[in-house]
């Protein structure tokens, strides 16, 4: 059984715990669509079955699968990883997925509004009304009741800290092509309601160029309670400067939901990563999805990493930064062991590791 609460979260005693908190597994969806990924999502698939695989080491994982690839992702799959059918338009489990709360005892499902990114005012595809169900099916799947928040939100584009503190970006949550009814009073309210949220982090901007309208998983993230990384490039000339230096002042200028000043590291950016010739060639071209253009500039961000059971999986490009970044969130989380994952055929997709994946907490 799984119920709707006609109720809020907040009301009931429950709260979103932070990525890092102790989780029962962790949900994905399996890539397909050809016009989003290139080589009929072959190459896609490979990278996903990487990442599930190393979360797996880790946690349990479960892949959610439509009908007509359920054979093939089962038998590319590693047998530890669960498969279920889940129709889907994409593969994006972060963005169209549920986001679990807790109490201490059980968890719950909160079920956004999802509309692709931004719906009819440039969303990513049309339509994502399967999309739209996922995170009712995972609430069903695993008995969790759920609530229906009146909110156009996507996983990816807030983080907390698990002590009520949100972050999230003006550019994403505050687009009219998500929720133009709302101010931004309103929107944290709703926030404040669904999550028990009590401080919001508001920064401008997210990643260049990122097609998402600037999710904050892409850029910023809680490492722990008042600790932030934040994506970063020493290069004044590069457009990622600006917007990055901005977001440094805002973080140093805050205090979070308990007061405390945050600690921010600067995680340098991988150098430009733009798509070839071929890249752009193997994406079936369709009206009404985003073109991937040879020479375009992909969001590329180790930020966008997935916290689990005593892992980190981080996305890697095959870049001098690489390493440094590695290390880096090492030193940063010397209880995890840090995984890195070559991440470009994600990234060719528009996101990376943390937007393929969505946890599910331990109550
Ligand atoms: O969270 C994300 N970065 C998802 C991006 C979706 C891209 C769809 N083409």
């Amino acid at each position: 059984m799984s119920y709707r609460i006609q109720s809020t979260p907040r009301k009931d005693g429950f709260r979103m715990p932070g990525e890092f908190e102790p989780h029962a597994g962790t949900w994905m969806l399996w890539p397909e669509r050809p016009d989003n990924w290139r080589n009929g999502a072959k190459p896609a698939q490979k990278a996903f079955v990487a990442v599930a695989t190393a979360i797996s080491q880790f946690e349990a994982v479960t892949m959610g699968v439509s009908q007509s690839q359920f054979n093939n992702a089962r038998q590319m799959l590693p047998g530890e990883v669960r498969v279920v059918e889940i129709a889907n338009n994409d593969s994006w489990m972060r963005d169209c997925g549920p986001t679990f709360v807790v109490n201490g005892t059980s968890a719950r499902v909160v079920d956004w509004d999802f509309n692709a990114w931004g719906g009819l005012l440039g969303g990513l595809y049309f339509p994502w009304d399967l999309d739209d169900v996922v995170a009712r099916k995972v609430a069903e799947v695993e008995r969790v009741d759920s609530y229906k928040a009146p909110l156009v939100l996507e996983g990816g584009s807030i983080h907390v800290d698990g002590e009520g503190t949100l972050m999230t970006t003006r550019e994403c949550l505050l687009n009219e092509n998500r929720n133009p009814d709302k101010n931004q009073k309103e929107i944290e309210d709703l926030l404040a309601d669904y999550l028990n949220i009590k401080k919001f982090i508001w920064l401008n901007h997210g990643v260049y160029n990122d097609e998402t309208n600037g999710h904050v998983d892409n850029i910023c993230c809680f490492i722990r309670p008042g600790v932030v990384a934040l994506t970063w490039t020493d290069d004044k000339s590069d457009p990622q400067y600006e917007i990055s230096q901005e977001n440094y002042e805002i973080l140093q200028s805050i205090t979070d939901a308990r007061g405390r000043k945050l600690e921010i590291h600067k995680i340098h950016q991988p150098n430009p990563v733009l798509i070839t010739e071929e890249e752009s060639r193997g994406v079936d071209a369709v009206d009404g999805t985003l073109p991937r253009e040879a020479g375009d500039r992909m969001a590329a961000s180790y930020i966008n990493f997935y916290l689990c059971n005593g892992g980190a999986i981080v996305p890697t490009f095959d870049d001098e930064h690489d390493k440094p970044a590695l290390q880096a969130l090492q030193a940063l989380l010397p209880e995890r062991k840090v995984v890195g994952v070559p991440a470009r055929e994600i990234l060719l997709g528009g996101g990376n590791i943390h937007c393929i994946t969505q946890q599910q907490p331990k109550p």
